[in-house]
């Protein structure tokens, strides 16, 4: 069952400077950095509420590390904005399988690793009213890393 908007994850040019803007704007703290090079990203999790627990919600700033990645065209074609929206799940296989059986284009067999040793998957945007939509289990609570010292 999808229980919750974990992330939206927004396609930036510097993610130096798009952390700045959420930092200095809104007071957003960056959470977490990693890059993913399966994903061809390079990522900042901005945690806006919630607990490490799975509970809470994120903002993905996603800057691309290679110009053939999916956000590094997407970036291309259509500049900086969101890229796509992750809905949470306790169980991203049965609801990837559950979501392919009703005709939906699931583009992963098996979920594949995520930020923050999450499992995740993605429907392809022409299926779903031009959204990409990505389906997200988090870590249990003792994988995720420990939040930053303030
Ligand atoms: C492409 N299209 C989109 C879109 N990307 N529509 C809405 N939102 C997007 N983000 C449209 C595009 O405008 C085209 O429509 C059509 O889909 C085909 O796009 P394309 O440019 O030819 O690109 P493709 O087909 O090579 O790749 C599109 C897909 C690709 C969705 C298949 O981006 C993909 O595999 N995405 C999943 C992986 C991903 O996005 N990773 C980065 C985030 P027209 O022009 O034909 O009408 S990684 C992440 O979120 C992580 C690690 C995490 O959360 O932990
Ligand atoms: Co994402």
């Amino acid at each position: 069952m999808l229980t919750r908007i974990d992330h939206i994850g927004i396609a930036c040019f510097d993610l130096d400077t798009t952390v700045a803007f959420y930092r200095d704007t809104y007071g957003f703290e960056v959470f977490h950095t990693e890059i993913n090079e399966e994903q061809g990203v390079r990522e900042a999790m901005l945690r806006i509420n919630g607990t490490s627990d799975g509970g809470a919600s994120w903002i993905q700033l996603l800057e691309p590390v290679r110009e053939d990645s999916a956000v590094g065209k997407w970036l291309a074609k259509n500049g900086e904005g969101v890229h796509h929206v992750a809905f949470g799940t306790a169980d991203v296989d049965a609801d990837s399988e559950a979501v392919r059986d009703k005709g939906v284009r699931v583009l992963y067999e098996e979920p594949r690793r995520g930020s923050m040793g999450s499992r995740i998957t993605f429907l392809h945007p022409k299926d779903c009213h031009g959204v990409l939509t990505e389906l997200v289990t988090a870590a249990p609570a003792e994988d995720v890393p420990a939040a930053p010292e303030h």
